[in-house]
C-alpha cells in the first residue's frame, strides 16, 4: 500500500453532494445506463459505438478477446477519426459552429469554426502527404497548444498516419529517443511558443534531435510560424507550415481504416528508465473518448462552452481537447499560455468573456489558486460554470471543497475522473445528475466498466477494505500494446495479477462500496499530474560526471501532490566540494540543470540532498520507502531489512549539515 500519510484523512471523509433536481431532470446520464451495462456490457457499448461514431463499414463484431490481452473491438468495421471529428458535422449543417475559440498568451485569438477546421484540416492532410506520410507512417508532433496542434492531429488521423505527441517541455534528448523508437518519418513542430510573457523557441530542440543518432527516419520536419522569431534552417528538409498549406488543395478524401487501425501512440513514464509508447487504436477509442465527454461532462453541443486546461503533450489533451470534444461537435476554448500570464486572474478572465460552463483541469492547478487567494476567482463573474472536472492525481477534500464553493458557486458538480494514458479515456467517475459526489473520490466505474479493489491474492477486497486497483474487463479505448515491445506490455500490466489487468494505483473501497484512490504503488511520481519514473531520473543524474549513484522519490508536496527529491552519492572529491555551502549549491544547480536537459524542466528534483550511501536491501534494491521518509522529514520506518543498517544514520547525520 501507497504509505501516504497525508491520505488517510480521506477515509474520516463524510460529506455528500446529492445531484439538485434541476441537474438530474435535464442530464445526459441516467441511472439506467448502469443497469443497461451490466445486464450486456458489449451491446452496451456497441450501441455507443453506433450512436456517436460514423462509420464507413458498419461493425459486426463487438469484441474479440482471443489473443488476449491484446483486444479488438468492432474489428471489421472501417471508419476515419478526422471525419468523424470534423467533416459530418459540416455535412450536417453545423460548420458555423464554433469548434475552437483560440486565446494566445500575448491575447491574440482566433475563432475557428467547424467548417474551417475541415478546410485546414483537409489542407494539411494534403500537404502532409505530399511530403511522403502514407497511412501507417508515424509523425511526432513536437508543438505548443495552438489550433495548428489539433489540426495537425487530425490531419494524421486523416491519412490513418499515427501521431506521437511529445510534450513541449520534454527535451531534444526526450524528443529524440522518442523520434527513434517511433521510427517517425516527419516532425511537426513551430518556431516557438509564448510562455510566461515571451516567446520560448521550440525548433532548435528539434534540430537538436535530429543531429543526434536514432533519428534518420526523419525526412522532414513541418514548422508553423508562432512567434516570429529566428529560425535556424535546413534546406530540403525544413517546410514552412503556412506555405505547405497555402499551396495545397482544400479536398482531401478520409484514408478510411480498420477500427484497430494505430490512431497515436503516446510515450509515458513507467517503472524503468525507457518510456512506454502506449498504443491507441481507432474505434474503441473513440468511442469510449466520445461516450465519457458527453455523459460526464454532460455536454450539451449547442449550448456549452467546454474548457479542458491539458497540454496536447498528454493523454488528457487527446481524449478531452482533441477527440472526445470534436467527435461530439462541442464549442471549446483552447488557451496557449500559463494561468498566471500576465495575471494572476488569467483563467477566471476567460471563464468570464468566453462564458464556459465546462471546466476540466488538474488538482495541483485548483492548489495554487488556493494559494494565490480566493479574492483573485472573485473579481470574476463565474457563474456560467455548470459542471467541474479534476483529473491526474488524488484530488484532496480540501481542493475539492473549495473547487465546489469558490469556482462553482456551490453549486456546479464535480466529477473526479480516474483514467491513465493506458486506460485511454475515463473509467472511474461519478456521473453528474446521478451520483451524489463526495469530495476526494472517484467513486465509482462508469456504465460498461469493470474496476475493483483487490488484495495480493488478486481477492476482491470488502467494503471498507483497501489493496490494488484493478480493471477486470476489457474495455474499448484500451491501449493496445506497448509500441514494439508486446511482451513488455503483458510483462507491465497483465502479470501482477493473471488475466486483469492492474492499473499500478492504490485504492480504498468506503462502506458504500466507493472508490478512494490513493496514489502509485510502483516507482512512477505524480507531480503536478504529470507522470515521471523515479528510473528515468535516476539515470539522467548518473550520467552526469560528478554522480556516482542516485536514488530518486516522490515526496508528499502541498501544492505538486508530490515533489521529486533526488539522493546522490557524488564522486571523490566532488563530495568534499559540496560539503561546502558554496559548493553545494553549485552542485545542485549543475544537477538540476542536467535533469532538465536530459528529460526536461518538469523532471527537475525540488531538493538534491548528497549523501554518503543509499540505503539497499541484500538483493541491491534500493529502499526509496525509507528515503521518502527523509524527504518527508517522518522518523525513518523498518530498516531491518537493508544490507547494512546503518546506512539510514549515516544519511540522517549528514543531512544536518548543508544540503
Ligand atoms: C489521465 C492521466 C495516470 C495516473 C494514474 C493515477 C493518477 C489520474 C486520477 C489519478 C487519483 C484521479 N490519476 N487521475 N489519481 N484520482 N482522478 O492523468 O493519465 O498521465 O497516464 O496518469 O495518474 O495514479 O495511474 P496519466
Amino acid at each position: 500500500m501507497p504509505e501516504n500519510s497525508s491520505l488517510e484523512n480521506l477515509l474520516t471523509e463524510t460529506r455528500s453532494f446529492p445531484p439538485s433536481p434541476e441537474f438530474a431532470a435535464q442530464a445526459n446520464a441516467k441511472a439506467a445506463m448502469y443497469d443497461e451495462a451490466r445486464a450486456d456490457r458489449l451491446a452496451f457499448w456497441a450501441e455507443q459505438a453506433n450512436d456517436l461514431l460514423t462509420w464507413k463499414t458498419p461493425f459486426t463484431q463487438t469484441l474479440d478477446w482471443s489473443d488476449a490481452p491484446v483486444a479488438r473491438w468492432f474489428a471489421d468495421g472501417t471508419l476515419n477519426a478526422a471525419y468523424n471529428a470534423v467533416d459530418r458535422h459540416v455535412e450536417a449543417g453545423l460548420g458555423d459552429r464554433v469548434a475552437i475559440h483560440f486565446e494566445g498568451e500575448p491575447g491574440d485569438t482566433r475563432t475557428v469554426t467547424y467548417a474551417d477546421l475541415q478546410r485546414d484540416v483537409s489542407r494539411a492532410a494534403n500537404a502532409i502527404a505530399a511530403l511522403g506520410v502514407e497511412s501507417g507512417d508515424r509523425v511526432v508532433i513536437y508543438l505548443p497548444m495552438l489550433v495548428e496542434s489539433v489540426v495537425a492531429m487530425l490531419a494524421c488521423a486523416r491519412l490513418g498516419a499515427p501521431h506521437s505527441v511529445v510534450f513541449g517541455g520534454f527535451s531534444a534528448d526526450a524528443l529524440r529517443s522518442r523520434i527513434a523508437d517511433a521510427e517517425a518519418k516527419l516532425v511537426i513542430t513551430a518556431d516557438g511558443g509564448y510562455r510566461r510573457g515571451a516567446p520560448s523557441a521550440l525548433k532548435p530542440a528539434v534540430d537538436e534531435a535530429l543531429e543526434g543518432e536514432g533519428a534518420e527516419s526523419v525526412q522532414h520536419v513541418l514548422v508553423v510560424r508562432r512567434t516570429g522569431q529566428d529560425t535556424a534552417w535546413t534546406e530540403g528538409r525544413d517546410v514552412w507550415w503556412d506555405d505547405a498549406l497555402e499551396s495545397a488543395d482544400v479536398r482531401h478524401e478520409p484514408v478510411w481504416v480498420e477500427a484497430e487501425h494505430p490512431l497515436y501512440i503516446l510515450y509515458t513514464s513507467g517503472t524503468t528508465g525507457k518510456p512506454k509508447g502506449i498504443l491507441h487504436t481507432t474505434g474503441g477509442y473513440l468511442t469510449q473518448a466520445a461516450f465519457t465527454h458527453k455523459n460526464v461532462f454532460d455536454l450539451k453541443a449547442e449550448t456549452d462552452v467546454y474548457w479542458c486546461t491539458a497540454d496536447i503533450g498528454w493523454v488528457t489533451g487527446h481524449s478531452y481537447v482533441v477527440y472526445g470534444p470534436l467527435i461530439n461537435g462541442a464549442t471549446q476554448l483552447i488557451y496557449e499560455g500559463t494561468p498566471d500570464t500576465p495575471h494572476r486572474g488569467r483563467w477566471w478572465e476567460l471563464i468570464e468573456k468566453y462564458k464556459v460552463s465546462i471546466l476540466y483541469t488538474a488538482p495541483t492547478a485548483i492548489r495554487t489558486c488556493m494559494k494565490w487567494g480566493e479574492d483573485i476567482p472573485a473579481k470574476f463573474d463565474l457563474s456560467s460554470l455548470r459542471v467541474l472536472g479534476s483529473v491526474g492525481e488524488p484530488i484532496n477534500p480540501e481542493a475539492w471543497m473549495w473547487y465546489r464553493r469558490v469556482i462553482g458557486g456551490d453549486k456546479a458538480p464535480i466529477v473526479d475522473t480516474w483514467w491513465q494514458t493506458e486506460t485511454g479515456a475515463i473509467m472511474i467517475s461519478p456521473l453528474p445528475g446521478v451520483t451524489a459526489t463526495k469530495p476526494g473520490s472517484a467513486q465509482v466505474p462508469l456504465p460498461g466498466i469493470v474496476a475493483d479493489v483487490v488484495d495480493d491474492e488478486a481477492h476482491s477486497v470488502p467494503d471498507g477494505g483497501g489493496g490494488y486497483l484493478v480493471l477486470s474487463e476489457p474495455w474499448p479505448s484500451m491501449l493496445r500494446g506497448i509500441w514494439g515491445d508486446l511482451e513488455r506490455y503483458k510483462d507491465t500490466y497483465w502479470s501482477r495479477f493473471p488475466g486483469i489487468y492492474f492499473a499500478g494505483d492504490g485504492a480504498k473501497k468506503d462502506d458504500d462500496g466507493d472508490i478512494w484512490l490513493l496514489g502509485r504503488v510502483d516507482d512512477v511520481m505524480n507531480v503536478s499530474g504529470h507522470r515521471l519514473s523515479t528510473t528515468e531520473i535516476e539515470s539522467a543524474l548518473v550520467s552526469h560526471e560528478i554522480v556516482a549513484e542516485a536514488a530518486v522519490v516522490g515526496a508528499a508536496d502541498e501544492t505538486t501532490g508530490q515533489a521529486v527529491v533526488a539522493f546522490v552519492i557524488l564522486r571523490g572529491e566532488h563530495a568534499d566540494k559540496a560539503a561546502t555551502e558554496d559548493g553545494s549549491a553549485e552542485v545542485q544547480t549543475a544537477l538540476r540543470n542536467h535533469v532538465a536537459k536530459e528529460i526536461g524542466p518538469i523532471a527537475k528534483p525540488r531538493r538534491i540532498l548528497v549523501v554518503p550511501e543509499l540505503p539497499k536491501t541484500r538483493s541491491g534494491k534500493i529502499m526509496r520507502r525509507l528515503l521518502r521518509d527523509v524527504a518527508e522529514n517522518r522518523t525513518v520506518g523498518d530498516a531491518t531489512t537493508l544490507a547494512d543498517s546503518s546506512v539510514m544514520d549515516l544519511i540522517s547525520a549528514g543531512l544536518a549539515g548543508p544540503a
